[in-house]
């Protein structure tokens, strides 16, 4: 059990790009741990590892109901589809504390990635887990969802 600390803006980390993994190993599997124990503390559905300071393409997330674990992992996700019909939902961010707003994003998305094991899988995903899977693969680019905010302005 390791809890890390989450990165809040204003911070440069959150706008790195973070790099692929190259192997998924002892390394990668102990900071997947990590990243799971500090969301689960701070009560998040979400983790970019970005987010503890680490620039690797590794997300973790869980969207079960409060009593079920449901811990997902993703390496090196990549979305390889995404459904031309938006759906809004209402986000906030480990990293932007205390600001929430309603994003508009594709409704769908299907996502190839590596899980915990390295092995390929792929995801067809809607509802909040297509939602917060966008959220995270933001991240890995240095985006907030408080930039779709702005751009409005
Ligand atoms: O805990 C989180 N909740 C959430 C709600 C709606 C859309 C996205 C999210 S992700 C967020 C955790 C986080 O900041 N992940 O990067
Ligand atoms: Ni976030």
């Amino acid at each position: 059990m390791a809890v890390k600390t989450i990165i809040t803006e204003p911070n440069k980390l959150l706008r790195q790009i973070s790099k692929p993994v190259e192997n998924v190993g002892k390394e990668e599997q102990e900071l997947m741990k990590d990243m799971l124990d500090t969301m689960y503390y701070a009560n998040g559905i979400g983790l970019a590892a970005i987010q503890i300071g680490v620039p690797k393409r590794i997300i973790v997330m869980d969207i079960a109901k409060e009593g079920k674990k449901e811990p997902r992992y993703f390496v090196n996700p990549v979305i390889m589809n995404r459904d031309p019909i938006k759906n809004t939902h209402e986000e906030g961010c480990l990293s932007v504390p205390e600001q929430f707003a309603e994003i508009d994003r594709p409704s769908k998305c299907e996502v190839e990635y590596l899980d915990y094991s390295g092995k390929k899988q792929f995801l067809k995903a809607d509802g909040l887990l297509a939602t917060c899977i966008q959220h995270e693969m933001d991240h890995l680019e240095g985006i907030l969802f408080i930039d779709y905010l702005s751009k409005l302005k």
